[in-house]
């Protein structure tokens, strides 16, 4: 996600970082760029201009022209801006009553079905106990589908006896108190278009769950008919949030950088992927972070402790600390980084990655890696120096690889060790891989 809009901040910066001193003009040039770059990404007019003019109020109230470092503070005035416009600080899930209700609202097609599951798990985490209802009696299957949801991720299901969604939406959360969830999460039925019957409908299923939580599904691939969408289901049934919907496709980020300062209702979740663990807190700083390039290191290093278990991280950290990381550990370390998703997006989290290097980098690459240590003897595992040149040949035979090929690898083995080290000089527990 945010591709292109990521090419285009890193030329401008680069050419604004390339200058001792900025001109005027240098950053009207350059806020046109960003300007048009927006535009291209399908944001809002409007909040393109408050963006630029926000940008041109500050550099100015800094007095950036007569910085001595203007390159790196403008940087700096486009990121505040840039969090500014998607929401400030990050928005959790509001509960209140017993149980509390979360109604998830949204076009056909826009993700709540899959959404509700992976909430559902989401909150699991949180230590809550959630029970999803069906209240899309309309669509075939639809009420299956969620069934199977519930299933998965391992949460109660309200298994309706009408198919009159405001009956069940006061049914609902009444059975959940008595089973004991203290969390209902009601999936609603979609229109291709936003109409007066299913809003009227909408109204009286608020009326009667009173949600805690009333989420705006939006489609992030869609841009700017996403917003629309949301601000006129804002105005009808003063939403509470947004959950913005497959992130993880070519979304240019229109919607994204568009739809708090639009409905001024804050983004709480965003979804990354059809599975039910594909869905994250969206931190607004995090996302203009990664839209400016420097990398989410935080989002990174949060899944990966998500993932790694506590001890197996100690144990390697003890390695490293001792510089005994080998490639047996690179290895183990290998398959967890597998298990933790595609490496595409967690490659694009990593500072200084340009996003083209990593695009390409598929699951065929951790394939080879794992042949090339796998043809290596158990020393040269644990050994690693002593790989020379007519071991790497032997290596390479063995693998049906290529000497460059495992040069790569040392080197990149090399570069991975160096990496580990910095996290745990600069005193992080847990680690990137
Ligand atoms: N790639 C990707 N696909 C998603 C994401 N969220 C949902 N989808 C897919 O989008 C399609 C529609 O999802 P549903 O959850 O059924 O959408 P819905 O809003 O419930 O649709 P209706 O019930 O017909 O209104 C499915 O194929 C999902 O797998 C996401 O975050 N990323
Ligand atoms: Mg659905």
């Amino acid at each position: 996600m945010f591709g292109n809009i990521q090419n285009s901040f890193s030329k401008i910066f680069r050419k604004w970082r390339s200058k001792g001193k900025l001109t005027e003009e240098d950053l009207d040039r350059g806020l046109l760029e960003i300007k048009n770059a927006l535009l291209e990404a399908d944001v809002n007019y409007d909040v393109v201009k408050e963006f630029i003019e926000g940008v041109k109020e500050s550099a100015e109230g800094e007095e950036i022209l007569y910085a001595l470092n203007p390159g790196q503070m403008i940087v700096k005035i486009v990121f505040d801006e840039l969090v500014k416009i998607l929401g400030k600080a990050k928005k959790e899930i509001y509960f209140k009553g017993n149980p509390a209700v979360i109604m998830l609202l949204g076009l056909q097609g826009s993700g709540k079905t899959t959404t509700a599951g992976k909430l559902a798990r989401f909150l699991t985490k949180k230590n809550r106990k959630t029970m999803l209802v069906p209240a899309d009696t309309r669509r075939p299957g639809a009420v299956e589908q969620l069934k199977q949801i519930a299933e998965q991720a391992g949460v109660g299901f309200y298994k309706p006896d009408t198919d009159n969604p405001v009956e069940i939406a006061r049914k609902a959360p009444k059975v959940a108190y008595i089973e004991g969830y203290d969390t209902v999460i009601i999936d609603t039925q979609g229109r291709l278009h936003v109409d007066d019957k299913l809003m009227q409908e909408l109204k009286k299923m608020i009326k009667v769950a009173k949600p805690s939580e009333k989420l705006f599904v939006a489609d992030g691939m869609t841009g700017q008919d996403a917003v629309k969408i949301a601000e006129t289901f804002n105005n009808n049934l003063d939403i509470t949030g947004v959950i913005l919907t497959k992130m993880d496709g070519d979304a240019r980020g229109g919607a994204a950088l568009s739809i708090f300062s639009v409905t001024k209702k804050p983004i709480k979740l965003i979804g990354v992927g059809e599975k039910l663990s594909d869905i994250e807190q969206f931190y607004p700083d995090r996302i203009a972070s990664r839209i400016l390039g420097m990398g989410d290191v935080l989002t990174l290093i949060e899944k990966a402790e998500e993932t790694f278990k506590a001890e197996e991280a100690k144990r390697v950290e003890q390695k490293i600390r001792k510089a005994k990381f080998n490639l047996e550990d690179f290895l183990a370390q290998i398959k967890q980084i597998k298990n933790m998703g595609p490496l595409g997006n967690l490659a694009k989290m990593i500072p200084g990655m340009p996003a083209k290097s990593v695009e390409n980098i598929d699951d065929k690459v951790l394939v080879r890696i794992e042949a090339i240590i796998n043809s290596m003897t158990r020393e040269e595992r644990l050994y690693p120096e002593i790989l020379n040149g007519s071991r790497r040949k032997r290596i390479a035979r063995g693998s049906g690889t290529s000497v460059q090929e495992i040069n790569q690898l040392m080197k990149q083995f090399d570069m991975m060790k160096k990496m580990m080290k910095s996290y745990i000089k600069g005193g992080r527990r847990g680690l990137p891989f």
